[in-house]
């Protein structure tokens, strides 16, 4: 009768051990999770408009001149999700900015096709250059690369267009796409680079160039900073870049020097 008692009383003993065991086990796990939120409400916080990734998207690539103004450019658009600058169009391998070879300069945008058309953005690319004069180097040609037939029809069927409207022929190449070398990393979204405190916020978030490429936050900002874009836009937007009070108060005072208000 008494061993059975002390077994029951040890039995007892060993599972309220067992029990308090797995508590102070969720104890603990419990309190790292709370280490662990508190850090990532202090560290920098990923722009919402950054989160949002569309179901699917479709490239878009054109060269037409300078990249720096027209990464900007395509950037400021609603329903363009990612643009990235590089060389393409020739034979020459691993070009660079200063050994381009037969090379373009050249913009490549990955955008949400039920927010804009392919269409749309080749008015964008018409209305940003002048697709009637032969550029007079390599690196500045007109040119629009299809990834894959439907592009193809699409962009004969809008040159055709623009060529009527101006009555002028178009000189722009019209050529399948093939590889984009990406530029080197101080030519990607290089208006933003030229605003060191932005761009700091930025970097702060994106610690590694290609995270930066592949921000649409970064890429919009980017695109207010070169004039593009409305200024309504830019207010409605800003909130979604999470950037600091000072950030906010520097890209609106850029915003109403460079872009005019609304549509
Ligand atoms: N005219 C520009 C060309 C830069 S671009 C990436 C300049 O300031 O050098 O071709």
């Amino acid at each position: 009768m008494l061993n059975k008692t002390i077994g029951i009383i040890v039995l007892v003993i060993i599972l309220a051990t067992v029990v308090a065991g797995i508590r102070v086990g969720c104890n603990k796990k419990s309190n790292l999770n709370k280490g662990e939120n508190n850090m990532t409400t202090t560290a920098p916080k990923i722009p919402p408009i950054d989160t949002i990734m569309p179901v699917k998207t479709e490239t878009a690539t054109f060269a037409l001149g300078c990249f720096w103004g027209s990464d900007s450019r395509f950037g400021s658009i609603e329903g363009v999700i990612r643009t990235r600058v590089g060389y393409a169009g020739g034979a020459t391998s691993n070009p660079t900015y200063y050994n381009l070879g037969d090379h373009s300069e050249t913009v490549q945008l990955d955008f949400d096709p039920t927010k804009i058309s392919y269409e749309e953005l080749l008015e964008v690319f018409w209305d940003s250059h002048n697709p009637t004069t032969p550029s007079w180097s390599r690196q500045y040609m007109s040119i629009i690369f299809y990834h894959n037939e439907d592009q193809k029809n699409v962009d004969l069927a809008s040159m055709r267009r623009k060529a009527d409207l101006l009555g002028q022929a178009i000189i722009t190449e019209v050529i399948p796409f093939s590889e984009l070398y990406l530029a080197e990393d101080y030519h990607q979204k290089y208006y933003l680079q030229g605003e060191q405190e932005l761009f700091n916020e930025f970097t702060a978030i994106y610690t590694d160039i290609s995270q930066l490429i592949r921000s649409t936050a970064a890429a919009r900002v980017n695109g207010y900073i070169g004039g593009y874009g409305k200024l309504e836009s830019l207010e409605e937007q800003l909130d979604s870049f999470s950037l600091s009070t000072t950030g906010n108060e520097r890209l609106l005072q850029i915003g109403s020097r460079l872009l005019s208000k609304t549509n």
